[in-house]
């Protein structure tokens, strides 16, 4: 298949010259970057934070905080004493290096407080979406023993404080009135805390941040990433990313996920960037708002994101002055070559998509600015990184052929641990020297990889595998497709049929003839075999809160089979 290539677009990239670049790299030269490469002193926070207090970044910008009612800034220096603040109180609580504290808040500026604070005392944060209901909640807490939860009142409902016996402090933003035994005011404790504080320095293996991610049965499992993923945050910011020093950067994600930490607190301001935080739910043209109000430079998004923007049409674009913009990156969700092209025709820009996971801390794979974009694939491996697609016992296979996408193990930000669950961490090094990712792809001959499902989601239809991503991505082009999911369902003649479930862009309603030309033109754009024998129209298809449509739930409701943990998923 032939495939086109989007040229490289003018500008001045940190990094101009992949194949160079790869050939030579080194991870032990970015480690002198760092304040801890001479001090041998060492702290996410104090390299993210503290550290520009020394230099001209000090007063700069590092955080643009709005939402609904509220408009702030913070300097790094203001950032360096807030956290300094909440560091003592969580000291003055006893809380100390390797305790597991929870922040459980809505997107403010006291959850970047918050999470900077409880790295200053070395503790672990475990960062928590707002959304997550009681069961997920107590899973969490119960499963790390967190001593210490940061939240608001309205949240504290869903915090079944009583059952969770390791669980002492309760912090709270917006207390109002009496607070209980346990309870503490987040106001309160800050105006009294001093800034003085003398920050804890960890090893470069200690636990530092917590992530849950739901797998496909079982309870969610606790993702362990240690200080040492610094190194890579730092590279991956400068050379994915693109931050240069005047850019305002606007990372989507909330830090309940992991995009919204690695790259919504730690790449950003370890590389001094000025961040843009929007609070709230918004409309597609508070979307476009925020970036022309800040002028934001570089945006880092997500397909579902993307999808969505596209769905109100290109009219609400041309309200406004995007012309801020220098650079668009995804992560999440395979991006469809349809939205590609949407944003060059939109607003004339590559979205640069990547790819990476919740385990792997970081990047790994991504379409670099300095490289030709071929629509639908996420790209070539990171400088350091070895990608390959491997089959069951390990061996690699040759390019255009479908596989496991494994990485060699050793890079800076891959997890330490899944929390207490040895077994599972196991799992994915069952393969030895490989981490074996989950997900299927394949490489082609330019080195270029193209995802196709999850292991789990790949359809065996009269014997041809057919990754789901490309049916959807093709009935994303039909005119009246906003989105599709689109899993196996078994058959009884050809192992299994393909089953799409669609969700309709507006203006279009569900009909047998729509059904017929829906199949008619995956048919006639892709192929006999991956046309859907059954389509589904549905008002909405089940994601997850982060915006990955959930395969395995529509699964699921298929076939009348359990779902697994749904704590992920929206309302
Ligand atoms: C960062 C993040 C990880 C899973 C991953 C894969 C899917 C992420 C992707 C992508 C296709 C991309 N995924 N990026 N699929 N193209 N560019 O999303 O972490 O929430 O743990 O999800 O997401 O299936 O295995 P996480």
């Amino acid at each position: 298949m032939k495939v086109e290539k989007i040229p490289v677009a003018p500008g001045n990239f940190n990094l101009k010259n992949y194949d160079e670049a790869y050939a030579n790299f080194d991870w032990a030269d970015v480690e002198k970057e760092f304040t801890w490469y001479e001090t041998g002193k060492l702290n996410m926070a104090y390299e993210a934070i503290d550290r520009h207090l020394l230099t001209e970044r000090k007063d700069k910008t590092a955080l643009l905080y709005s939402d609904a009612v509220r408009e702030e800034s913070y300097s790094f220096a203001q950032l360096s004493e807030l956290s300094n603040k909440f560091g003592n109180v969580l000291r003055n609580l006893g809380i100390a290096k390797g305790d597991r504290v929870f922040v459980f808040m809505p997107r403010t500026p006291e959850l970047y407080v918050s999470v900077l604070g409880t790295l200053k005392v070395g503790a672990i944060v475990g960062p928590l979406f707002e959304a997550f209901m009681e069961a997920a909640v107590r899973d969490r807490l119960e499963n790390s023993e967190a001593v210490a939860i940061v939240t608001t009142p309205a949240l504290l409902s869903r915090v079944p404080v009583k059952d969770l016996p390791a669980l002492k402090h309760v912090i709270l933003v917006g207390a109002k009135g009496e607070l209980e035994e346990g309870q503490v005011s987040f106001e309160a404790a800050m105006a009294d805390a001093t800034s003085d504080f003398e920050i804890e320095w960890v090893d470069r293996e200690d636990g530092m941040i917590l992530h849950y991610t739901s797998g496909s049965t079982g309870k969610p499992k606790g993702v362990l990433h240690v200080h040492n993923a610094m190194i890579q945050h730092l590279q991956t910011g400068k050379w994915i990313v693109d931050l240069q020093e005047n850019d305002v950067y606007w990372c989507t994600a909330d830090p309940g996920w992991v995009t919204g930490t690695s790259y919504g607190i730690f790449s950003p301001w370890l590389n001094g960037a000025t961040m843009v935080v929007r609070g709230g739910r918004f409309t597609p043209e508070d979307w476009y708002k925020t970036i022309e109000k800040y002028k934001v430079t570089v945006w880092y998004s997500a397909p579902t994101a993307f999808r969505m923007l596209m769905g109100a049409g290109d009219e609400v674009i041309k309200q406004f002055d995007l012309s801020s913009l220098r650079h668009v990156l995804s992560v999440g969700e395979p991006l469809n070559p349809e939205v590609v092209y949407w944003g060059l025709r939109a607003f004339n820009h590559r979205i640069h998509d990547n790819w990476w996971m919740t385990e792997t801390g970081g990047q790994l794979i991504s379409n670099f600015r300095c490289m030709e974009i071929k629509p639908g694939s996420m790209g070539k491996p990171f400088p350091g990184i070895y990608a390959a697609i491997i089959d069951d016992q390990g061996n690699e296979l040759p390019p255009n052929r479908m596989g496991n996408l494994a990485i060699r193990t050793g890079w800076p930000a891959m997890m330490r641990q899944i929390w207490s669950n040895p077994a599972k961490y196991q799992e994915y090094f069952n393969i030895p020297g490989w981490y074996v990712s989950g997900d299927s792809a394949y490489k082609d001959e330019e080195g270029y990889f193209w995802f196709q499902g999850r292991i789990d989601d790949v359809i065996n239809t009269s014997g041809e595998r057919v990754g789901p991503f490309e049916v959807e991505s093709k009935l994303v082009e039909h005119p009246a497709v906003a989105e599709a999911g689109v899993i196996g369902k078994p058959d009884p003649v050809r192992g299994e049929i393909i089953k799409a479930f669609i969700s309709l862009r507006d203006g279009f309603e569900p009909s047998e003839e729509l059904m017929e030309d829906i199949r008619k033109f995956v048919k006639e754009g892709l192929a006999a075999h991956a046309a859907p024998r059954e389509i589904e129209f549905r008002d909405k298809l089940p994601k997850t809160r982060s915006g990955k449509i959930m395969r395995r739930v529509l699964k699921a409701w298929e076939l009348g089979l359990p779902t697994g943990d749904l704590s992920t998923m929206e309302d």
